[in-house]
């Protein structure tokens, strides 16, 4: 698992450059959006349980057929597993969020992930519609918090949402 300037380093490291202006650059805006990213995802964690919850009634509203009886969210079971992934989706953000890169998501998260959907019939198109939910709900508490957000708060959204989306070659 990589954070934004260990990641730079390996690169580097297995060029045997130094670094150069586009590295430095890079390194400027980790630490010039680092205060910022850390208050993100502070804001997150203390309003974590509330975001899924408005993110899953948000996506069932729009979706009603994923908790009808032939959707893959309908049963108690499947409901409360389809929020504990959209828990996971919130929590795993904030930590690329904090390292900057998006390494822990491929690693924890989505290595192996569309295959267990597929094997379950989880659909991956809502989910993604879930992960975006998820994403602009944030940017409301980030901004709601004081916080500018910036590209770097999409990011592990839309990693995640890519991620899933593609499909096998
Ligand atoms: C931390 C990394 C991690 C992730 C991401 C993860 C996801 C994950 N979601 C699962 C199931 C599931 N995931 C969903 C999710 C949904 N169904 C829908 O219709 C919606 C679109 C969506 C919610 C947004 C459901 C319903 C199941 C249960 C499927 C079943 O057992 O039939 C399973 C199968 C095993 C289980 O039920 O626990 C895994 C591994 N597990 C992990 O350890």
């Amino acid at each position: 698992m990589r954070d934004a300037v260990t990641s730079l380093i390996k690169n580097y490291d297995g060029l045997g450059r130094y670094l150069d202006r586009d590295a430095i650059d890079n390194l400027k805006s980790y630490f010039e959006s680092g205060t910022a990213r850390v208050q993100a995802a502070g804001a997150i964690n203390a309003n974590a349980a509330s975001l899924v919850k408005q993110a899953a009634s948000r996506l069932f509203a729009e979706l009603p057929e994923l908790i009808r009886p032939s959707g893959n969210a309908y049963t108690t079971r499947r409901y409360a597993a389809c929020l504990r992934d959209m828990d996971y989706y919130l929590r795993y953000a904030t930590y690329a969020l904090v390292a900057g890169n998006t390494d822990v998501l491929d690693e924890r998260v989505l290595q192996g992930l569309r295959e267990t959907y597929n094997s379950l019939g989880v659909p991956i198109g809502p989910t993604v519609v879930g992960i975006q939910i998820l994403k602009d709900l944030v940017k409301d508490k980030v901004v709601e918090a004081g916080i500018t957000p910036g590209a770097w708060l999409d990011k592990p959204f839309d990693h995640m949402c890519r991620e899933l989306s593609e499909q096998d070659i």
